[in-house]
């Protein structure tokens, strides 16, 4: 077993790991920005080590800097958490060549799940239901015409290095197709230095809907059900929950089945998830594999009662998955709202600054994952979350009722934060009845 980890990470996440850490009776080691001195993750970890300045450049997306600190501080693993460089395979090779056990999968098993093209074309070739399209890159317009004319319009234009939402065009006919492919290359080759596209066909009314893997050294993979994350605005969940109100038990046997399928075939381990678009008649599809801690991994933790993070470690360290299939259990009802450090008056604006008074809700069935604190002041230079306010029901009305009052109990003075749209979001008659699509918030934005 690790003695001793490092924390390449901040916020919320870097706690949440330092918690699995305590439990498990490994030592932590935080690493900070100047920004970041009297955060509670470099109090709370055993020992800390000030990598640099408050640009992310200069401290957690600096990989010299980091393996300085591992190297420094005598650590047998890095955990990456999420964003920074949880994603990115060169940090995890260079952790890996130094000698050091990264926490996730394996560096040639990231970049191949990074390639979008590449991950669609592993995940068809072992059977899992993949969106119809060209899994190769389309290097020409009229190629891209041929396809999409005999796939039936509208398609959707991606980049291989793309997810997420970005470099995304779609295309409703073919003289949009031809705008949209040149301006989609450009981009594509400017913000990620890959020019390569592919088209698919385009899902109109989807359903965001993931599975959470687990996959160990040994080759044994199983899922830990679905989270719904339909709920989001321009490409930034907002809410999510688990079980989807769309799946019911045999389905989620099936898309279950399928993403422990396509994950042995690539012979994932750590903690991953399969991201899935599922139509309106049901029918779900493998659009990206994230190969990462997810921020909203807890609703996951709620309903099945396991430890994601503590499995991570578990993992990485060589041991064998503790839970077979049949252990896992889908139990009451979960959802998660992000609060972010936003004005919703102001589009979203951030707005950081010093939180003035601070009083969380409590009662049964309230999980709330964060770093503030009455006093603290959120820096300008990194992501706006605030804080995760989890809660679960022995269903989903329960789970939405608690939501509710949770909403309405959580105080943060002195900055602007966005539950005041989540409370619109848990009143809206299409959510509480589970009528949901990736469209949900721009409907409700356009009622007023
Ligand atoms: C799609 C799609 C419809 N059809 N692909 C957005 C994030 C990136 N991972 C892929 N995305 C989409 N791909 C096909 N073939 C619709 C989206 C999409 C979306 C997906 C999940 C959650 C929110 C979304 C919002 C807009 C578009």
């Amino acid at each position: 077993m690790f003695k001793r980890v490092l924390i390449a990470n901040r916020g919320e996440i870097a706690l949440r790991v330092i918690y699995a850490l305590k439990e498990l009776g490994i030592e932590s080691v935080a690493i900070y920005s100047e920004a970041d001195e009297h955060s509670l993750h470099v109090q709370f970890a055993d020992y800390a080590i000030r990598i640099g300045p408050p640009s992310p450049q200069d401290s957690y997306l600096n990989i010299a800097r980091i393996i300085s600190a591992a190297e420094v501080a005598g650590v047998d693993a890095i955990h990456p958490g999420y964003g920074f460089l949880a994603e990115n395979p060169e940090f995890a090779q260079v952790v890996e060549e130094s000698g050091f056990v990264f926490i996730g999968p394996p560096s040639e098993v990231m970049a191949m799940m990074g390639d979008k093209i590449e991950a669609k074309r592993a995940m068809r070739e072992a059977g899992v239901p993949v969106l119809p399209g060209v899994d190769e890159p389309i290097w020409d317009v009229d190629k891209a015409l041929k396809i999409a004319d005999s796939m039936g319009y509208p398609v959707i234009i991606k980049a291989a290095a793309g997810g997420g939402g970005r470099g995304m065009r779609i295309a409703r006919t073919p003289e949009e197709l031809e705008n949209n492919f040149k301006v989609a290359r450009a981009e594509a080759a400017a913000s990620f230095g890959d020019p390569r596209l592919y088209i698919e066909k385009y899902i109109q009314k989807p359903r965001h809907i993931e599975i959470q893997l687990l996959g160990d050294k040994y080759g044994h993979v199983i899922h830990l059900g679905e989270r719904e994350c339909s709920i989001q605005r321009r490409h930034q969940k907002l809410m999510e929950e688990s079980p989807s109100p769309a799946v019911d038990a045999k389905l989620r046997e099936k898309i279950g089945r399928a993403a422990v399928k396509g994950a042995k075939a690539i012979g994932y381990q750590s903690a991953g998830t399969m991201e899935f678009l599922m139509d309106e008649d049901g029918n779900f599809y493998f659009m990206e594999m994230n190969t990462r801690i997810q921020v909203e991994h807890p609703i996951t933790e709620m309903v099945t009662g396991i430890d994601l993070v503590k499995q991570q470690i578990l993992i990485a360290a060589g041991e064998k998955l503790e839970y077979k299939q049949g252990d896992v259990t889908i139990t009451g009802h979960a959802i998660e709202a992000r609060i972010n450090a936003e004005d919703p008056d102001m589009d979203f604006a951030p707005f950081p600054g010093k939180i003035t008074l601070f009083h969380k809700p409590g009662g049964p069935g309230v999980r709330i994952d964060t770093h503030v604190f009455a006093g603290y002041t959120i820096p300008p230079y990194y992501d706006s979350l605030v804080a995760k306010l989890i809660v679960k029901g022995r269903d989903r009305k329960e789970a939405i009722s608690r939501l509710r009052r949770s909403l309405e109990e959580f105080i943060i003075d002195g900055i602007r934060t966005t539950i005041p749209f989540h409370l619109k979001i848990v009143e809206h008659p299409d959510f509480v009845s589970g009528n949901i699509d990736t469209h949900f918030i721009e409907r409700m934005n356009k009622e007023g």
